[in-house]
């Protein structure tokens, strides 16, 4: 497969090719799932400085599918924020106006989630991960959740965790309900990374597309 990766002039110009939009804060992993889930491995590294995703990278695989990786929305690390401001604008207008995104993949860090949401909601906020969730289920963009970075969580606490995970995105627990929906993966190990690939295979199809499924890593 040939993956072309390169940073969009205007992200916003009507293009043919059906999208996959990773969305979610900075530094959940969506660069790092990307490379994770490719064939090969997308160069997650065109266009950005070290660290930080700031402005929409697609990787465009065989010129039939891209994968879009979003720069984080809320808070970036060692950006301005008026650069920040800027990204978020952004990433509401994208979803909302291109009509070519087949779907999207919210991506959260697991481990932390939890701890932020309650800090929002402390603060009388709704965690701006919900807001995300409902906004992409509010555009017919049909997310599912990759939390992300589950080898930092202890197996002892794992259920407990994952029950506070959709409780933060604003789903009832038990989280084992949502297994079509929210999937624990690690993009360092490699876990869950099965499940969340036939998952994403299935997606393709339904929305139209079975060959896309080639694309993906299998076991
Ligand atoms: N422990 C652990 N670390 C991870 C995992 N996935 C990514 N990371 C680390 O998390 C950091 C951020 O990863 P990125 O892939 O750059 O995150 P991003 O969401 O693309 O971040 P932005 O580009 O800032 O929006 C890096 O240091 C990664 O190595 C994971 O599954 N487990
Ligand atoms: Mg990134």
């Amino acid at each position: 497969m040939a993956i072309h990766s390169y940073v969009p002039e205007d992200p916003l110009e009507e293009t043919e090719l059906p999208e996959i939009v990773f969305v979610g804060r900075s530094n959940v992993g969506k660069s790092s799932l990307i490379k994770a889930i490719t064939r090969g491995g997308a160069d997650v590294r065109v266009g950005k400085r070290p660290g930080v995703t700031r402005w929409p990278v697609f990787h465009e695989l065989d010129g039939e599918l891209v994968l879009v990786d979003m720069p984080g929305f809320g808070f970036m690390s060692g950006v301005p924020r008026r650069h920040q401001e800027r990204v978020k604008d952004l990433i509401v207008e994208y979803l909302e106006t291109k009509d070519n995104i087949l779907f999207a993949v919210h991506v959260v860090d697991a481990k932390a989630l939890p701890e932020i949401a309650e800090r929002w909601e402390k603060r009388g906020e709704i965690p701006i991960d919900r807001e995300m969730f409902q906004f992409l289920n509010e555009q017919g963009l049909d997310p599912i959740v990759a939390a992300n970075k589950i080898d930092k969580i202890k197996p002892v606490e794992f259920e407990e965790h994952m029950d506070a995970v959709v409780e933060a995105l604003g789903l009832f627990p038990p989280w084992r309900q949502w297994l079509d929906t929210v999937f624990p993966v690690s993009a360092k190990t490699g876990e869950g990374l099965v499940e969340f690939l036939e998952a994403m295979q299935e997606k393709v199809k339904k929305a139209g597309h079975p060959e896309f499924a080639r694309f993906f890593r299998t076991r």
